[in-house]
């Protein structure tokens, strides 16, 4: 699993648009977006994390690798309602 904060997606159209562009480097990608956390997690065989972030770049965002360690740290810190946390 890669995980991605990316502080410039802001809204539901920035959503589908990193989805989109991590689709179509692996269409078997799992994208899971926290759009509240800047979060972008993808759980794909086929893209190393260069690749996703380079689709993520070019469809206009800034993606910052985050790793296993700060996402298990985040996760336990709750989100912020009931649904993300
Ligand atoms: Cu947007």
């Amino acid at each position: 699993m890669y995980a991605f904060e990316v502080q410039d997606m802001t809204c539901g159209h920035c959503v589908n648009a990193i989805t989109q562009a991590l689709t179509a480097v692996d269409r078997d990608a799992k994208v899971q977006i926290d759009l509240a956390g800047h979060r972008v997690e993808v759980e794909s065989a086929a893209a190393t994390a260069k690749v996703l972030a380079d689709a993520i770049r070019e469809a206009g965002y800034t993606p910052k690798r985050v790793f296993a360690a700060t996402v298990a740290a985040a996760a336990e810190g709750g989100g912020c309602c009931g649904s993300c946390g």
